[in-house]
């Protein structure tokens, strides 16, 4: 109870800091029962120049609020610079709630908020004005319109039992280039043959007149559904008596539920390298060819800090997990600008899911990722040998796998790619390594295809005294890092060699400063001795 007491004291705090600013009287805090209508100041007449107003709409917890435009006209400008609104989906100090920014005639589409707070504000530059805007708000029981890249859906009132003649409509709308998935977690309604008292019905596309994906009760959970557009309709209804559970289920936009296969690949949090939406859970799952295996590095990712008081991940999170669902092991969870090690699969799948909080937002992360062949090396003094199922490199010609050079390439057995390869003939050369010489080579697997380039390199290394190999794979990072490292010790070799051609312009520069001091010293020596005889 305090705890919310003071979080709605806080919403105060920031709404009175916005609507103090002086001049045309605008903004508020709405808590309605039921609904009403916010327009700019002066509606329909035009509005003020130079105008901030905010308005944060609460309506009770476990309800929605949902914004219709009825009118809306402001200047314009292709990045709303001037005059504009801008919807949050909680309040409107935390950019990662902002759902959008809008400003010429292009009116905003109908947005419900994910938790039962929504700000609009309003913002009028010094020059030109228009009529402005009308915007209807409702308290939503049930039902609504949803923008979010992610979100959860509940019948009302779950999981304690839902209410008798219910009728909730949710229309999830993404992206335009984007598909919905629709995930349900759990489902409990009154049971009976044809679903036709309480049910959950599915359309493939915003209204009842679209695709009719199926009707569910009972304990029967609908099948996971992949949109073939952007929007989906769930429809809810229960009848007179008799109730249950309820229904929670989980939707996901394309754009923050991926399925990657490529060979190798990259992926970011939704929106990046800008801020990432608050409230939304989102997956990324790593599937390969049987054989490989997976490693996966995290460039950079910047979330929100840990829980200082738990030492957790609590608010926003990437976590790892070895294999394709959340009950797998979990690799680790991350948060803040950790960065994690190298991860590498047991098997040939991973699955990478990014939590964020209602709250404070950041960059997000990049990854990159590639599938690594289970290269088997061993070596004698004199040559490598390399061994790859062939079934970890899915018809491939046997000289895109090379050593060296691509004379060494590899021939075929029956079940693998084999490379015998004499240290003298591939180009394998000898480095000092904690005290040892190891002989190092790179094998080179060519996975290119088309236009599309794309060839792995592994290292291979071989203490020929023991007769002991090792293998690890050349990440792109990797890669980048010993082309950096050849760069500049190239540059620190080409300066000393310039340094080195012309000492006398050091000594000449030393000589000038020197005498210009002593030259300063005589003059000053000389204006004291004229001071004194005076
Ligand atoms: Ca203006
Ligand atoms: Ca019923
Ligand atoms: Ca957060």
């Amino acid at each position: 109870m305090g705890l919310r007491t003071g979080f709605y004291l806080y919403l105060l705090i920031l709404f009175s800091k916005a609507s103090c600013k002086k001049g045309v009287k605008c903004g508020g805090i709405l808590a309605p029962s039921s609904g009403g209508n916010i327009s700019s100041p002066n509606f329909p007449g035009l509005y003020p120049y130079s105008v901030d107003c905010s308005w944060l709409i609460v309506v009770s917890e476990g309800s929605s609020v949902l914004l219709t435009f009825h009118h809306f006209e402001l200047e314009y400008h292709s990045d709303c610079a001037y005059d504009y609104v801008k919807i949050y989906n909680g309040v409107s100090e935390d950019e990662g709630n902002l759902l959008g920014k809008f400003c010429g005639d292009a009116a905003p589409p109908r947005f419900s908020s994910s938790w039962n707070i929504m700000s609009v504000i309003f913002h009028s530059d010094r020059h030109v004005a228009d009529t402005g805007f009308l915007v209807e708000y409702r308290k939503d029981t049930c039902g609504g319109v949803l923008t979010g890249l992610s979100g959860v859906i509940t019948s009302p009132g779950y999981p304690l039992e839902y209410s008798n003649n219910a009728e909730c409509l949710w229309t999830i709308q993404v992206s335009n280039r984007s598909v919905i998935t629709l995930v349900f977690l759990d489902v409990q309604l009154e049971n009976n043959e044809g679903c036709n008292f309480d049910y959950i019905a599915l359309f493939d596309g915003p209204t009842v007149q679209h695709r009719h994906i199926g009707n569910y009760c009972g304990n029967e959970r609908p099948p996971n559904t992949v949109s073939t557009s952007n929007q989906l309709l769930i429809v809810f209804r229960s009848d007179f008596n008799i109730g249950g559970r309820g229904f929670k289920a989980h939707y996901y936009s394309a754009e923050c539920q991926q399925v990657l296969n490529g060979i190798s690949g990259n992926f970011t949090s939704p929106s990046y390298p800008n801020i990432y939406p608050n409230n939304m859970k989102c997956h990324w799952s790593l599937h390969l060819p049987p054989g490989y295996r997976i490693k996966l590095f995290f460039p950079l990712i910047e979330l929100e800090d840990r829980n200082t008081l738990t030492d957790f991940c609590d608010f926003d999170s990437v976590a790892v997990y070895d294999g394709q669902s959340e009950t797998d092991v979990l690799l680790g969870r991350w948060c803040g600008s950790e960065s994690p090690p190298p991860l590498t699969s047991r098997g040939n799948k991973l699955l990478v899911v990014l939590n964020t909080d209602r709250t404070v937002a950041f960059k997000g992360f990049s990854a990159s990722y590639m599938g690594v062949v289970p290269v088997n090396v061993s070596c004698t003094r004199s040559e490598f040998q390399i061994q790859i199922p062939q079934q970890a490199l899915p018809q491939l010609e046997r000289e895109s796998v090379y050593l060296g050079n691509p004379s060494c390439s590899a021939q075929m057995t029956q079940t693998s790619y084999k490379i015998l390869a004499r240290f003298l003939n591939c180009g394998t050369a000898g480095q000092k390594r904690q005290n040892i010489t190891m002989l190092v080579n790179t094998l080179y697997i060519d996975f290119s295809s088309g236009k599309q380039q794309s060839i792995q390199e592994y290292e291979v290394q071989c203490d020929a005294q023991r007769k002991v190999a090792s293998v690890s794979i050349i990440s792109p990072e990797d890669r980048m890092r010993m082309n950096e490292l050849a760069r500049l010790a190239e540059e620190s070799r080409s300066l000393e060699s310039a340094q080195r051609a012309k000492p006398e312009a050091h000594e000449t520069s030393d000589f000038v400063f020197i005498s210009v001091c002593v030259l300063a010293v005589i003059l000053m020596l000389i204006a004291v001795v004229w001071l004194v005889l005076l």
